[in-house]
């Protein structure tokens, strides 16, 4: 597909060749399954259960009712929709007519949206009524307005002005359509360091070796039973093994309202819940309340913590709070996921955020010349393999300077390797926050701060934080009259910027310390900050 990189012939050949793309698409995957499994239960929410060929009957209605909107092969369409058994008709259907969701996140707002509407030349905006107390629909009548080659918006649940989901399950046969494995099968969202969220492409091909290798170091099986807390559409829950790679075990995947204690432990219980993932904030709020709280966790296997680094303090607890496995898993939109194995010494699994789950994962780890340094040294990730992407989407100019000429991709994560091949996450090399596993590119939230009239000039830095392990600090040097905190927090949600990218704290400074060839020094300000809010 035009704008999507990819890997050269002799490569993929080999990781056809060697099993790793065995040819197979997502529409493909969930047939068979459907055939196989037709009355097991794939999804369950807090009042709806459906089995897999109820799910393929509904995807299948929903193809042909997105197919008959116009919805064609390589079109894009930004799908931003909750936890929800619709979130997986429609991805299903998208990929059975070969169009691609871009997977927007629940918390994105219009300055996110807009843009990935813009950027992809959207074809549609599908995306929930209401969550979580947001009402988006004005959201989305703004994007509508604002992008004027935004085709069709729809709706799960209710609209007067847009078109409904529930309108499209269309009982009619579907003009068949030539996916290939091959082909790009979606979009995620980059964390981006350098301005807005780059677009990673996915395969079939690509995505699926990942869901198979993730099964089998997770050891999913048709008697898994997946709880998803976080948001489906992050590659995390997504895939690492995920919604998606359940589906592809034969399993069930439980769909929580939230990740609060309140509603994932009695979900636990009484769906005899095998394995869930989350983020290291939701571990310490589960490690605080399951003190207080006698649940039955005695399904319970495993516990994954990723997204962001797990403290080893941390990690010693869950085992004896939880009775079941930690997990750690270290991954990327872009590809490379790390585990820590479940039968890994309880030193790796609580110091190390596990290895690369596949044998044809290739990593280097190197100094800033691109050197590679040795055993227990700190330097760079880069990695290549058979579900790492070789480019972002339309974005030729950052692709030569994230990817190396031969090929593999510049994490910006800095890391050591052990002698038993295990890697540390040390630091990062790349201008992000990582607010509890959400990310923030520092460059984006500065555009939208030099764009506030007492604003001359904007630099955003982490800050340590004992709960989200970082949170953000905005320097700024003001232009004019120094605003208060509120003000700035107030200008920024007006624009329509998601709240985790708002700036927890606020400096107002004179100047910005520079590094030796006159840059703005981050690490100082970092260090400042730091210093200031000593923990
Ligand atoms: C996952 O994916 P992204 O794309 O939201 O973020 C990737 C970045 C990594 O480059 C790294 O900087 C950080 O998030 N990260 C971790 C980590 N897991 C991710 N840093 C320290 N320790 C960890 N365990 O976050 C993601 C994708 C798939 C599976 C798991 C996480």
């Amino acid at each position: 597909m035009e704008g999507c990189p990819t890997w050269p012939e002799e490569l993929a050949t080999y990781y056809r060749e060697q099993g790793c793309w065995k040819g197979e698409t997502f529409g493909e995957m969930l047939r068979k399954q459907a055939e196989q499994y037709p009355d097991r239960i794939v999804l369950t929410t807090h009042d709806e259960q459906v089995s897999y060929a109820q799910l393929q009957e509904r995807v299948d209605q929903l193809a042909v009712g997105l197919q008959q909107l116009g919805i064609e092969k390589e079109d894009l369409v930004v799908v931003q929709l909750p936890n929800q058994i619709a979130f997986f008709e429609v991805i299903f259907a998208l990929f059975n007519l070969g169009a691609l969701p871009v997977f927007a996140l629940p918390t994105h707002r219009i300055s996110e949206i807009q843009y990935f509407c813009e950027f992809s030349e959207a074809k549609a905006y599908i995306v929930a009524d209401k969550h979580a107390g947001y009402d988006y629909l004005p959201m989305a009548e703004r994007v509508k307005e604002e992008v004027p080659t935004l085709g069709n918006v729809i709706v799960h649940g209710e609209t007067d002005s847009f078109i409904q989901l529930a309108d499209l399950y269309k009982d009619e046969p579907l003009n068949k359509l030539d996916v290939r494995p091959s082909d790009v099968a979606f979009l995620q969202l980059s964390g981006g360091s350098t301005g807005l969220s780059k677009l990673i492409p996915r395969t079939h091909d690509d995505y699926m070796y990942s869901l198979i290798k993730s099964n089998e170091v997770c050891e999913m099986t048709e008697d898994s039973v997946y709880l998803a807390v976080l948001p489906v559409a992050h590659n995390f829950p997504l895939s690492s093994p995920g919604v998606l790679g359940t589906i592809c075990a034969g399993g069930r995947i439980v769909l929580s309202g939230g990740s609060s204690p309140d509603e994932a432990f009695p979900l636990i219980e009484k769906e005899k819940v095998t394995i869930t993932g989350m983020v290291p904030p939701i571990a310490l709020i589960w490690l605080e309340a399951i003190k207080s709280r006698s649940y039955d966790f005695s399904s319970l296997q495993v516990i994954q913590v990723g997204g962001a680094k797990f403290s080893a303090e941390s990690a010693k607890r869950i085992r004896p709070a939880f009775g079941c496995q930690l997990q750690q898993v270290f991954g990327m939109a872009e590809g490379l996921v790390n585990y820590t194995r479940l039968d890994d010494p309880e030193e790796t699994i609580i110091h190390t955020q596990g290895r690369p789950m596949s044998d044809y994962d290739e990593v280097r780890i190197v100094d800033e010349d691109d050197q590679e340094v040795a055993i227990g040294e700190v330097g760079e990730l880069l990695t290549r393999g058979p579900y790492t992407i070789r480019g972002y989407y339309k974005a030729e100019q950052h692709n030569k300077k994230s990817f190396t000429d031969d090929g593999f991709y510049r994490t910006g994560d800095l890391v050591r390797r052990n002698e038993d091949g295990s890697i540390t996450v040390e630091g990062r090399d790349k201008d992000q926050i990582n607010r509890g596993g959400e990310k923030i590119a520092a460059e984006e939230v500065e555009n939208h701060l030099l764009a506030h009239p007492s604003v001359y000039d904007a630099a955003i830095v982490s800050m340590p934080d004992h709960f989200l392990g970082e949170r953000s600090c905005a320097f700024i040097i003001p232009k004019g009259e120094q605003q208060t905190t509120a003000v700035i927090r107030t200008f920024l949600e007006k624009r329509g910027l998601a709240t985790y990218k708002i700036p927890d704290r606020v400096e107002w400074v004179e100047s910005f310390p520079q590094t030796a060839l006159g840059k703005v020094s981050k690490k100082k300000l970092r260090q400042q900050i730091s210093d200031k809010v000593r923990l």
